[in-house]
């Protein structure tokens, strides 16, 4: 924990304009923690620490997001769009409070450490932006879908390479090897309740893996890609239109597949990712739909075959690797997601894997709704 004045002498290594006069906890993140910066004349500050635990290269996270972001920025304008709202804008360190020891570090203007070893950034708030913690309806899912769409077409020719800001993030092969090493070191004593869950992550591991040799062998081209496309990480401005893309951080080279599998995961659930009810879980179709024809509507004629031929499948592919992440984090002792009760991972695993059933039984529908899209 950090106290009010700690707070307000890091906010102020950056170059927020005005007399900082409150800073408050913001949104229920899992990763990082987010706090509001309020001025005395009225403007607004993003202040995050960065969980450096998961994301091990901060300078070069942040790095990647000040890549993106001027580059959308630029298309903003050329199109005489709002380049301060239609898209992040990070707020750079104050010069004078960048020490001799903050340089030793690389893009040290970005970000600050401080004496625990934490690092922050603060990015500008954008007046008068909307989020949703859910989708409830069709119409919201179809401009969820555009503004992924939109973000992704708006890098299609980005090609400077981006750092990996976490290793393998939706690498199924990868997570494997990270899931065996999990049960072979069973670090919470849970593996020898879990035969059934487990079962659930081998029986399909073929399956995806094969998907995975794919995008290997580039059949499934690799892009710039958001990798954390729930609604939350977007703001839509009063009219319900899409303003920007939020929560870079996992801003990194992977398939555009991936942010719409992920986004389908979200978007579509009936019930919580956590609900503890899984008769309210399942995949709505109707969601689906709308999700996929707003995503189509902006990218359909930039995506190759391969990409169209596995959209739907990528649903299934992001949500059993959600079901594998809760679970190996439940079997390592719940050390990576924040937990509300100890079987909180467990209950999410459960919830997931309800979903990912739900998709399975409806594959060919969701199919036929991409090949119509
Ligand atoms: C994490 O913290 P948040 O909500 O942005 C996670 C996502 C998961 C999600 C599950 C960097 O995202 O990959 O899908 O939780 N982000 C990271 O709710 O691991
Ligand atoms: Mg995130």
């Amino acid at each position: 924990m950090y106290t009010p004045e700690e707070l307000y002498a890091i906010a102020s290594k950056f170059q927020i304009d005005g007399t900082i006069e409150e800073i408050k906890p913001l949104g229920p993140g899992f990763i990082n923690d987010t706090f509001i910066v309020k001025t005395a004349e009225g403007g607004k500050s993003i202040l995050q620490r960065k969980n450096h635990i998961v994301f091990p290269d901060v300078p070069g996270m942040m790095n990647n997001i000040v890549m993106v972001t001027e580059h959308i920025k630029a298309k903003v304008e050329a199109e005489g769009g709002d380049p301060m709202r239609e898209v992040l804008t990070v707020v750079k360190r104050n010069p004078g409070t960048i020490s001799e020891d903050d340089r030793t570090m690389p893009y040290a203007d970005l970000y600050y450490k401080d004496e625990r070893g934490n690092f922050w950034a603060v990015c500008v708030f954008i007046e008068g932006s909307i989020t949703y913690e859910k989708a409830d309806t069709p119409a919201l899912a179809y401009k969820g879908g555009q503004g992924i769409g939109k973000f992704q077409a708006q890098l299609a020719d980005f090609t400077t390479p981006l750092s990996e800001t976490i290793k393998g993030f939706h690498n199924i092969r990868w997570r494997f090897q990270q899931w065996e090493e999990a049960i072979a070191k069973d670090a919470a004593g849970r593996v020898k309740d879990l035969t059934e869950e487990i079962s659930w992550i081998e029986s399909r591991k073929d399956e995806m893996l094969k998907f995975w040799s794919l995008v290997e062998d580039g059949t499934i081209p690799t892009r710039v890609t958001h990798n954390d496309t729930k609604i939350s990480n977007i703001l839509f401005d009063a009219q319900g239109e899409v303003l920007c893309v939020i929560d870079l951080d996992t801003c990194m080279s992977s398939t555009s597949l991936n942010d719409f599998g992920d986004a389908i995961r979200s978007y579509t659930n009936t019930g919580a990712e956590d609900d503890r009810d899984l008769s309210k879980v399942s995949m709505s179709l109707e969601m689906f739909k709308a999700y996929a024809e707003g995503y189509l509507s902006e990218r359909k004629g930039t995506l190759c075959e391969s990409e169209l031929e596995w959209l739907a499948f990528s649903a299934r592919y992001i949500t059993f690797e959600q079901v594998l992440r809760f679970l190996m984090d439940y079997i390592d002792g719940d050390k990576y997601y924040k937990t509300n009760a100890p079987d909180h991972n467990l209950v999410r695993t459960h919830a997931q894997y309800k979903l990912l059933l739900s998709m399975e039984e409806q594959y060919e529908q969701m199919k036929k709704i991409i090949a119509e899209a």
